[in-house]
């Protein structure tokens, strides 16, 4: 970034600050992750001086003949990747492209069923103060008090009572696996669409590491780069060429103009990347990684809501260990470990201010770490929960997950 340092070395140094942020520390935010050079490389190229409003082959500006290239590929391995017919890349992110699917299926005032956010659902699964919420009339299902898993009978219910337009599967914070084939016989039932948000998930999806909601449900939103390590961005999926074409149509021109080409070159890149024997690997370690984690950190006396994880996630309830979220994140925070504060269900908290944080493993585990350094991990939040009026203690904590960080790549080589 010699140019760039030169030019303007303020925003030069913030960058290279934010790099060595990242390789000095832990990265345990669930929804987050390191992608490889290639996908870093590909964002930054000039296809980011092209407008392309449209799609491949019906664009409104000339000069298309890389883009229409670059973007069908993008499709092309999208679709291979999932096993679905269509597929969008052009979605600037996950409520974008959540939103886009209201647009393209709904009417404003529309019923849709989703998860409640404070039980592990999303912003844009129907939040009063998102977009969803004010244009939509969304009802929600909620976890079991008991269990921490969602109850199919209550969603049945639900249903049965709301006859919701679209039924949306998918959260940020919930550690347990979905029904698919269970939520589309519901859906069935009412006469509803079926919606799976996956951004959490998809590259577990895409390693084959957990069930596919593709083939299953109506339409599939979701990021590219939590645990499926692209660039930021979002993509939809269906199988369904009338639901396909409709959803064309509220991306552009329905909702976005030009898209973001250097986003899509690097989501084709990072399809590519998960297409091969490796990301299969990747994905199953993930899940090893968080079941370790969730049960070491319950072996030390911590709560893991729904007792444990079918996924890349757990949700700590920090009660336990006299902190609020909010205090936990802080706490990690100082000894190098990323994490973010998290409601829990039904939690007495506010949710700015809730009970538990929200731990992830797929950015680790892209830098290589294994069972031994998980085991580390959970150490580590302990001893830091322990050492929390110690603040020499908690810099000897920091120093040695600095040290262990720095025998670690942001990025593990891939070696197929
Ligand atoms: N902000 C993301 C997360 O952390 O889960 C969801 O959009």
């Amino acid at each position: 970034m010699s140019i760039l340092q030169s030019q303007d070395p303020q925003l030069h140094l913030a960058t290279l600050h934010e790099e060595l942020r990242q390789l000095h520390g832990m990265e345990l935010i669930a929804s987050e992750n390191y992608v490889s050079p290639a996908v870093l490389e590909a964002m930054s190229s000039v296809f980011t001086n092209k407008y392309s409003e449209g799609y491949p082959g019906k664009r409104y500006y000339g000069g298309q003949e890389y883009v229409d290239i670059v973007e069908t590929m993008a499709i092309e391995r999208a679709k291979s990747l999932f096993g679905a017919k269509y597929a969008n890349v052009q979605p600037l992110s996950g409520s974008p492209a959540n939103l886009a699917v209201y647009f393209a299926l709904l009417q404003p005032g529309d019923t849709v069923l989703g998860l409640a956010l404070d039980h592990g659902g999303h912003l844009s699964h129907g939040h009063p103060v998102n977009a969803s919420g004010i244009l939509y009339k969304f009802t929600q299902y909620t976890v079991d008090k008991t269990t921490g898993r969602i109850d199919m009978n209550q969603v049945r219910e639900i249903a049965r009572r709301e006859k919701p337009k679209l039924i949306l599967a998918g959260f940020s914070a919930y550690s347990r696996g979905l029904d698919w084939k269970e939520f589309k016989s519901i859906a069935d039932e009412v006469g509803a669409y079926t919606m799976a948000d996956i951004a959490h998930i998809a590259g577990l999806v895409a390693g084959k590491a957990i069930d596919s909601p593709v083939g299953i449900f109506d339409v599939v939103t979701t990021t590219t780069h939590k645990t499926l390590r692209g660039p930021r961005g979002a993509l939809i999926l269906s199988n369904s060429e009338e639901i396909a074409k409709k959803i064309d149509r509220a991306i552009f021109p329905g909702m976005q103009g030009g898209p973001h080409i250097p986003q899509i070159v690097a989501k084709a890149v990072a399809f590519g990347e998960a297409l091969r024997p490796s990301f299969q690997v990747y994905a199953k370690n993930v899940i090893a990684n968080a079941q370790r984690l969730s049960s070491k950190l319950q072996d030390k006396g911590f709560t893991v809501i729904s007792g444990g994880t079918d996924n890349h996630l757990i949700v700590v309830d920090m009660t336990s260990k006299g902190l609020a979220g909010k205090e936990a994140e802080k706490l990690f925070d100082e000894v190098g470990i990323s994490s973010s504060r998290s409601t829990i269900p039904y939690d007495p908290r506010k949710p700015m201010d809730p009970s538990g944080v929200r731990l992830g493993t797929a950015a680790v585990t892209t830098r290589g770490f294994g069972l031994e350094q998980i085991d580390f991990i959970a150490d580590v939040l302990d001893r830091a929960v322990q050492a929390k009026d110690s603040e020499s203690k908690l810099v000897a904590l920091r120093k040695e997950v600095s040290d262990l960080c720095c025998q670690y790549p942001l990025f593990a080589p891939l070696k197929d």
